[in-house]
């Protein structure tokens, strides 16, 4: 079967696709901040295949509305699970493609997975990226805004790889911008990530926005970036995306230490 079919009877009969969710701390005080949710596809012949595999291929037969909607649900829905047992109330952030925003039964479609859990608006953020903040008259652009009036927080995804035209930061309310992890990777090792780096985080504070750093993976990384006055660190050095029996684990220790 070819992987767009597979993944199209995967997603009909509910089997084999599960979230991962990656934790976010504080840099400063190491505090929890964040879960990214994080798509898991295990093919009934090959295995478990990366989302940088099969989203493009859901994107291309515009499987990736049902898909988008399904983890949507599923990243509510563990949110809200996790509020009910009393565990501190950080944002759930589900990763959204360009073709899901651009639809104009997006905004409806979010406020039904909120609705049908009873996770609040500011429980949420969606990650989007560069390109879909390009152009003010589109469907997603009043989308964006609407969002923002619900209190959904959005977060720029892989930041800096994308446009140079930063307009966008100042005409739609942006929450957080995810430094992306080509410029963590070699930051003692390269002045000029560095200078980069520092200079997203000015600009960032500069304009009342949270950055979060991507893929960080020594101590050596997350102290410069620390230094560098970032505010959040999400990567390998903390957790991979886990399994929720996983999770809880973090949050009964993050409980235990508070
Ligand atoms: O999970 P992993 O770290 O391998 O993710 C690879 C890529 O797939 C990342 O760019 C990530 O943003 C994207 N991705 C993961 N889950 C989802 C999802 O639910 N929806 C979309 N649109 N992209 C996702
Ligand atoms: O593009 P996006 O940021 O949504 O994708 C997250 C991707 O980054 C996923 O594929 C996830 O598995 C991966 N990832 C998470 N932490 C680390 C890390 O510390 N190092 C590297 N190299 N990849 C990471
Ligand atoms: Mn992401
Ligand atoms: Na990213």
């Amino acid at each position: 079967m070819a992987l767009d079919a597979a993944l199209r009877d995967a997603l009909a009969r509910n089997e084999g696709l599960h979230l991962a969710y990656q934790p976010q701390f504080d840099l400063r005080t190491g505090a929890l901040v964040g879960w990214e949710a994080l798509l898991r596809w295990q093919h009934p012949t090959l295995g478990a295949l990366s989302p940088a595999e099969f989203i493009p291929i859901a994107e291309r037969s515009g499987l990736i509305l049902a898909l988008g909607q399904w983890v949507l649900r599923a990243a509510c829905q563990q949110a809200q699970a996790w509020r009910a047992r009393g565990w501190p109330a950080v944002r759930m952030s589900v990763n959204v493609s360009p073709l899901q925003m651009r639809r104009s039964d997006f905004l409806p479609s979010v406020d039904a997975a909120l609705a049908a859990c009873g996770l609040p608006a500011d429980a949420l953020e969606l990650e989007i990226t560069e390109g879909v903040l390009m152009q003010d008259d589109s469907p997603a652009a009043a989308s964006l805004t609407a969002l923002g009036e619900r209190g959904i927080a959005l977060a720029i995804d892989d930041f800096g790889t994308g446009y140079s035209n930063l307009g966008y930061l100042s005409r739609f309310q942006v929450h957080r911008l995810k430094i992306d992890r080509s410029f963590v990777h070699n930051l003692s090792q390269s002045p000029q990530d560095l200078a980069l780096v520092r200079a997203i985080v000015h600009m960032a504070h500069g304009l009342g926005l949270v950055t979060v750093a991507e893929g960080v993976e020594t101590d050596a990384q997350q102290q410069q970036l620390q230094a560098l006055g970032c505010d959040h660190g999400q990567g390998w050095l903390w957790h991979p995306a886990l399994r929720p029996a996983e999770c809880e684990a973090i949050w009964e220790q993050a409980q235990a230490q508070a």
